[in-house]
């Protein structure tokens, strides 16, 4: 169960972040109350949620997932791929070092947390455009420390591991085509997002309910199979720039 989240609001110059979306330009009042109803949707599932201020000179610091890994016991602060977001962990070492001791990646490690995946004991990291071997050499020596497994995944598609693979429970994960019957998470039954709704599968578990985006309507009936309670957020302006339900929040 998680208690808390770190959250982040997009900050007057989000439109500058990164994206490789064709959409239109992202409106930042929506995003704002985008972000509102997220917060309010951690809370209502039993989460204290820290709000931090807009980070100037970083527009993709909204997307607080990628500056670091939580697990019970520990953060590690991480080393962002992109080097326009690699300072914008420095504002985030304050805020996570009230709750876990700190570990690091160091250069020339890079990883984002939008490629790592934790299921229990076990964690997926991916190797992407963002999160190189050496970084993801790291994470795993360190996971190693705290009794937790690691299995490296090639990240082809997509742009982080989350946006095409997530644990959904019921030993289920909700994945993209492009990650189906990947040898690494065969013993899992998976969930494959119909054709066009590929972005549904950054879908988001949290204290056992499944929060997914806005109008994946073909992916919601499948996940119905589950049983778990299921709630929508509309995130049309954190898509615009790559990012979704994951990618928003650091949760422990
Ligand atoms: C970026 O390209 O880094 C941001 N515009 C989006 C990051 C999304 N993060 C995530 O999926 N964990």
């Amino acid at each position: 169960m998680f208690s808390h989240a770190i959250t982040r609001i997009p900050g007057p110059d989000y439109s500058k972040g990164l994206t490789t979306s064709t959409l239109p330009a992202p409106d930042l009042e929506l995003a704002l109350r985008q972000h509102g109803a997220y917060v309010r949707c951690l809370e209502s599932l039993g989460l204290t949620v820290e709000v931090l201020p807009a980070a100037p000179g970083f527009p993709d610091a909204c997307f607080v997932e990628d500056t670091a890994v939580v697990t019970r016991e520990i953060a590690v602060i991480s080393r962002p791929g992109a080097p326009s977001r690699r300072d914008e962990i420095l504002s985030m070492i304050g805020p996570l070092s009230a709750h876990r001791p700190l570990a690091r990646i160091e250069d020339p490690g890079t990883l984002d947390g939008g490629d790592i995946l934790q299921v229990e004991k076990r964690f997926f990291i991916g190797v992407s455009d963002r999160t190189n071997e050496e970084g993801a050499r790291q994470l795993a020596a360190i996971l190693a420390g705290h009794g937790y497994e690691s299995s490296i995944i090639k990240v082809a598609a997509g742009l982080h591991l989350k946006s095409s693979l997530n644990f959904v429970g019921e030993n289920t994960m909700l994945v993209t085509r492009d990650f189906a019957g990947h040898p690494t998470i065969s013993n899992f039954r998976q969930i494959i997002c119909p054709e066009g709704e590929e972005y549904a599968a950054n879908t988001l578990l949290v204290n056992g309910t499944l929060i997914m985006p806005t109008g994946y309507p073909r992916t919601r009936v499948l996940l119905e199979s589950l049983s778990l309670p299921i709630v929508e957020l509309d995130t049309s302006e954190y898509r615009k720039m790559d990012g979704g339900l994951t990618c928003l929040s650091l949760r422990l």
